[in-house]
C-alpha cells in the first residue's frame, strides 16, 4: 500500500536524483519515513523514473536485483527488486567507466535478456520467458547504492532504482534454446585475480525465474516487459568493490568474457 503523499513521493525522487546524480551518499529514506513501504519504494521510482525521461533519458529495459541467496544475505533483505535500465547507463565492452560519477560502485556478473514478444501477467513460467527471448549476453552490472555505507533496507533501495548505475555487454549473443542456462560457470576477476566464481543456477535455480519475476512484480505495478527489451537478471555471484584503476573481467561458459576498467 503506498501511504507517503504525493509530494512527499515527488520530494524523495528529487533526494535520490540529486545523490545519483551528484555521486553523493544519502542516508536511507526509512531514517526520514520509518513507515515507509515497498509499495512507496516503487512509487519513488516510477516518479524518478519521470524525471529522468523528461530530460530526454531513454529506457531500454529493466533489471532484476537481489535474485540470488548470496546477494539477499549479502544485502540482508529477503525479497528481489526490479529496477528500470536506461540507454545512458550502457558502457562499451573493454571500455572505461568514471569511478568518480559514483559513490562506491561494485561490479557483479549478469545474465542480460533480450525479448523479441511482449511479457506480461503474474504467472509467467520459465518456458515462457525463454519462448520470448531473442539472445541472451553476458553482462557486469555496477551497482552504486546511493545510501551511506551501502546500508538500506527494501523500500529504500528500491526508490534508489535497485543501485542501477551502470553496465557493460558483450562476449558472444546466443540463443537461449542452444544453452542449458541454469549450469553457466561464471568467473569474475579483479586486476587477473578471481574475486567470484559460481554457475548461473545461483540465480533463483535458473536466470530465466528472475526475468519472469520481474515480469510478475511488472504486473503488480500496472506494467509489462515489451519486446525488444533489454533485461539484466541478477547478480550471479556476490558483488565486488572496485577502485580507480581497476580492471575487472568476467568469464562465461558458452558466452564469452565482458570485461572493463575504472578511471
Ligand atoms: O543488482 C542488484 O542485485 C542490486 C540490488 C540492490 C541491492 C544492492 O545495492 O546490492
Ligand atoms: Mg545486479
Amino acid at each position: 500500500m503506498i501511504t507517503l503523499k504525493d509530494p512527499e513521493i515527488e520530494a524523495l525522487a528529487e533526494r535520490v536524483d540529486a545523490a545519483q546524480s551528484g555521486a553523493r551518499a544519502i542516508p536511507k529514506l526509512t531514517d526520514d519515513f520509518p513507515a515507509m513501504t515497498l509499495a512507496d519504494g516503487y512509487a519513488v521510482q516510477l516518479a524518478l523514473r519521470r524525471r529522468l525521461l523528461a530530460r530526454g533519458q531513454r529506457q531500454v529495459g529493466w533489471k532484476a536485483g537481489l535474485t540470488s541467496l548470496a546477494k539477499m544475505r549479502q544485502m540482508g533483505v529477503d525479497v528481489p527488486s526490479i529496477g528500470f535500465l536506461m540507454a545512458g547507463m550502457a558502457r562499451p565492452d573493454g571500455g572505461t567507466v568514471v569511478h568518480a560519477e559514483m559513490v562506491h560502485p561494485r561490479v557483479e556478473c549478469e545474465v542480460a535478456f533480450v525479448t523479441r514478444a511482449p511479457l506480461r501477467g503474474a504467472a509467467v513460467s520459465r518456458e515462457e520467458v525463454l519462448a520470448a527471448t531473442d539472445f541472451v549476453l553476458p553482462a557486469i552490472e555496477i551497482i552504486d547504492s546511493r545510501y551511506a555505507g551501502f546500508k538500506f533496507d527494501l523500500p529504500s533501495v528500491v526508490a534508489d532504482n535497485g543501485s542501477s548505475a551502470r553496465y557493460v555487454t558483450g562476449g558472444r549473443p546466443r540463443r537461449p534454446r542452444e544453452l542449458d542456462l541454469s549450469t553457466l560457470g561464471v568467473l569474475m576477476e579483479k586486476n587477473g585475480e578471481p574475486v567470484g566464481m559460481a554457475a548461473s543456477a545461483a540465480v533463483l535455480g535458473h536466470p530465466a525465474e528472475a526475468v519472469a519475476l520481474l515480469v510478475k512484480v511488472l504486473d503488480e505495478l500496472g506494467e509489462h516487459l515489451p519486446a525488444g527489451s533489454f533485461v539484466m537478471s541478477g547478480g550471479i555471484t556476490e558483488a565486488v568493490a572496485v577502485q580507480p584503476g581497476d580492471h575487472v573481467m568476467a568469464r562465461f561458459q558458452a558466452l564469452g568474457a565482458v570485461s572493463l576498467r575504472f578511471v
